[in-house]
């Protein structure tokens, strides 16, 4: 078989169609923070997968790349967000568009596909969720998608349940995609499952039970900065804070008695203790700053991109 290939694989679709469930399913650990509601990937985020050879492919290590969902910008945010979505478009080898097989091809869609369309180069269209579809459903649903464009492949899968749609699980749509990459070399070392680093990894898990502890508008509003990170033999220190946009979110955040943001923390210290492998001391805080969405310096700030170079320049002085 011929040599190493490796490259950058950029998974881009809709809010909800399940591009951070494939992320995590396909490096086999949580990488990025999944839930039910749309709009919970903020940023791009790489994580890793290290292919051996087998009949059909040679040896690689894939570079995944997860996107927010495709939609209108409504905000500041949601401008940046999408600005995350153009970045992923760029200098990647293949592009992944994912679709949620359950719902109708819509105007969205098609917005999507133009999209990934302009970006040029190969696209493989990925139908996901097919776990909740009739099989005899699945053919004339994959005739109907070639007739939109002219896909490099059109592969059903179910990032939730790989094996409903395949016996080998994810190992077809690897061989596929491990050929369509250049030849190249190992970018990361095999232990390194993605490109955040670990406080990033916190803050998005205290970001994740916020998004799915609080109610319908709150989470869309909320942002998670961390404020101190303290590492130690068998305790890590960890304070937070949780913003919001206003005092009845605040209040929301709280709870009765202080006991909603007591199960925001225990849900998010004892993931973060599975993570990093020590006992957590996690302290919370909850502060309003109004309309935050808006702010391009906020904004700035949440990135952690940008957050890293902020470090590194302060770590030189
Ligand atoms: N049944 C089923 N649900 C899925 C599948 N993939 C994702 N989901 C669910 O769809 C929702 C959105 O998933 P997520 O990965 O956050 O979507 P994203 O917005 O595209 O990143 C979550 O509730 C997932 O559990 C799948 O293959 N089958
Ligand atoms: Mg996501």
């Amino acid at each position: 078989m011929s040599s190493f290939r490796s490259g950058f694989v950029s998974i881009i679709g809709r809010p909800n169609a399940g591009k951070s469930t494939l992320l995590n399913a396909l490096v086999g650990e949580k990488v990025a923070i999944v839930t039910h509601k749309p709009q919970t990937t903020r940023n791009r985020i790489q994580g890793y997968v290290n292919v051996k050879a087998r009949k059909n492919r040679p040896a690689g290590q894939i570079i995944f790349i997860d996107t927010p969902g495709v939609h209108k910008p409504e905000s500041q945010l949601s401008r940046r967000m999408m600005q995350e979505v153009y970045d992923a478009l760029e200098g990647r080898d293949l592009i992944l568009l994912i679709v949620d097989a359950t719902k109708k091809f819509g105007t969205g869609d098609e917005f999507v596909l133009d999209l990934v369309k302009k970006a040029g180069g190969k696209i493989f269209l990925l139908l996901n969720k097919v776990d909740l579809i009739p099989k005899d459903k699945l053919l004339p649903m994959i005739a109907d998608y070639s007739k939109l464009h002219k896909f490099a492949e059109i592969i059903p899968i179910s990032a939730r349940k790989p094996k409903a749609a395949h016996k080998d699980g994810f190992e077809v749509l690897l061989d596929k995609v491990v050929n369509a990459l250049p030849e190249g070399p190992r970018y990361f070392a095999k232990d390194q499952i993605t490109d955040q680093p670990e406080r990033v990894l916190v803050s998005e898990i205290i970001r994740e039970k916020v998004l799915i502890a609080a109610g319908q508008e709150v989470p869309y509003a909320t942002a998670v900065i961390i404020e101190r990170y303290e590492e130690g033999k068998s305790l890590t220190k960890i304070s937070a804070t949780i913003f919001c946009e206003r005092t009845g979110q605040k209040a929301i955040l709280i709870g009765k008695g202080g006991e909603m943001l007591k199960k925001i923390g225990t849900g998010a210290r004892l993931e973060i203790e599975r993570l990093i492998r020590t006992k957590v001391f996690l302290e919370l805080f909850v502060k309003v700053v109004p309309d935050w969405r808006s702010s391009k310096r906020f904004i700035d700030d949440l990135d952690w991109h940008k957050q890293l170079e902020d470090l590194g320049t302060l770590e030189r002085k």
